[in-house]
């Protein structure tokens, strides 16, 4: 059991994506955690139905990746980054582009997903320029998407409410392609929705308004995640690609989410067969253990900038914590054993299973949609009268308070990430609660 904190501590704290007053009235606080539960402060054993924050796939306090991270903060702490190296980011570096694509040859390392994506946005007008195509510097990305908070990412962020405090701010020359969510055409689809791929064309229609010449990139999620799950509809991604590769257009796919086994294949640029230019990713590669996140480049891409006097740096970017020494022990760790214990297979296994018992709620009087692909899954509720979000969060305070689970809600999508290693009846019983909570609520 773990105390309270005092209510000054209480107050002290500014809580990110937090109704900090509404929480701070009945604080919902964790003290421990193990493989695939939370024990609350209040010692309750709870479910992790979110596997962290999307970010935790092996479970928590995974003994191998924190017995490496307890060994590495003993014998090298930090190292400076900049002009000086220490063996594991170079390793994790290795590890990680042979786990990806064909291609991705090159590993910039951040410290989160949003650190991620601005890097990336950055390597992809780094890239233009250097091959003497300065004028792209257009970046498209897509309505509901999320690329984290820095300014970069909700510039080709989708997502109104985390952008219009900052509207005025936002970095210019950015357009956003359609969102594929469609409830009159694609409700309840079970993985890929077989409507909408039509709207990628939309791309076209950018294209011929600003010229291919003034474009950087394109990004997106290939399944979008904190809008609620969006999988992406048969055949848009491969037409994205080639709508990108006909105008020289860089395409990034954000796999902060997607990566590292979520939908059944270390990248979901692999599940799909399609190759972007730059991926970027952060959760999954140290099973949310120490923060880190890395951009994958391709050796074109790196190549790029790999010119001029060799003693010149060839990109003004980085982060103290770049690489950092136990992160990097962290994701080492992590990738091992993810092979080890064939942590994305697993995965690819438990889908089916995922799919038909997040279905069982497609005829619930309050549900209006289904989603599901991989081990990514949504439930929407449809909005009380007056009250969007109002059903979402109160199944999520019953499922902690009522059920011990922990399940995520956006407004009123409720969201659902699984463990890569859980086991199916943990799911089932995870479910059960889910559809006692939803029974309850008006
Ligand atoms: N890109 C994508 C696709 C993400 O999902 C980020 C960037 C930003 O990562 P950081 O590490 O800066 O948070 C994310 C993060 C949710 C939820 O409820 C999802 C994220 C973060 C917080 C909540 O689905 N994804
Ligand atoms: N602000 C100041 C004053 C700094 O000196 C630094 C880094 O040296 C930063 C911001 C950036 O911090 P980080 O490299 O951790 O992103």
């Amino acid at each position: 059991m773990h105390h309270q904190p005092s209510e000054a501590a209480m107050d002290a704290y500014w809580m990110p994506f937090t109704a900090n007053r509404d929480f701070k009235q009945t604080p919902r606080l964790i003290g421990s955690a193990q493989g695939h539960h939370y024990i609350s402060n209040d010692g309750r054993k709870i479910y992790d139905g979110f596997s962290g924050l999307w970010t935790s796939g092996i479970g928590h306090c995974h003994p191998k990746i924190v017995e490496a991270v307890q060994k590495q903060v003993g014998e090298l702490d930090l190292c400076m980054g900049f002009q000086l190296g220490h063996n594991k980011a170079f390793e994790l570096a290795d590890k990680l582009t042979n786990l990806a694509p064909e291609g991705f040859d090159h590993a910039f390392f951040t410290n989160s997903g949003s650190e991620s994506v601005d890097t990336a946005l950055k390597i992809a007008l780094g890239y233009h320029r250097a091959k003497g195509d300065a004028s792209r510097t257009r970046l498209i990305g897509r309505q509901r998407g999320y690329h984290g908070v820095n300014f970069g990412g909700i510039s080709v962020g989708g997502i109104g409410p985390n952008r219009k405090m900052f509207s005025a701010n936002l970095i210019n020359g950015v357009d956003h392609l359609p969102h594929t969510h469609n409830l009159e055409h694609a409700a309840f689809s079970h993985g890929q929705p077989h409507w909408g791929s039509h709207l990628v064309e939309e791309l076209e229609t950018l294209v011929a308004l600003h010229d291919a010449s003034t474009i950087a990139a394109v990004i997106v999620e290939p399944v979008p995640g904190s809008t609620g799950i969006l999988p992406p509809p048969v055949g848009y991604l491969e037409r994205l690609r080639e709508i990108c590769t006909k105008h020289g257009i860089l395409l990034i796919f954000d796999e902060v989410i997607t990566a590292f086994g979520r939908v059944g294949a270390p990248f979901a640029a692999q599940r799909f067969g399609v190759t972007p230019d730059l991926i970027t990713t952060a959760k999954g590669l140290t099973n949310g253990v120490i923060p880190m996140g890395a951009v994958l480049a391709t050796d074109t891409i790196y190549q790029a900038f790999m010119q001029g006097p060799e003693q010149s740096i060839e990109l003004f970017h980085g982060y103290t914590y770049s690489g950092h020494p136990v992160a990097a022990a962290a994701g080492l760790a992590t990738l091992e054993v993810y092979e080890q214990e064939g942590s994305f297979e697993q995965s690819r296994e438990l889908e089916t299973m995922f799919a038909q018992a997040i279905h069982q709620f497609d005829d619930h009087p309050l549900v209006i949609d289904v989603r599901n692909f991989g081990l990514m899954g949504a439930i929407e509720l449809a909005p009380r009268e007056g009250a969007p979000g109002a059903r979402g969060l109160e199944a999520h305070k019953h499922c902690f308070w009522d059920e011990d689970l922990v399940i995520r809600n956006g407004m009123d999508i409720l969201q659902f990430s699984p463990f890569l290693n859980s086991k199916p009846e943990d799911i089932e019983t995870m479910f059960d609660a889910v559809r006692r909570v939803l029974d309850s609520l008006s």
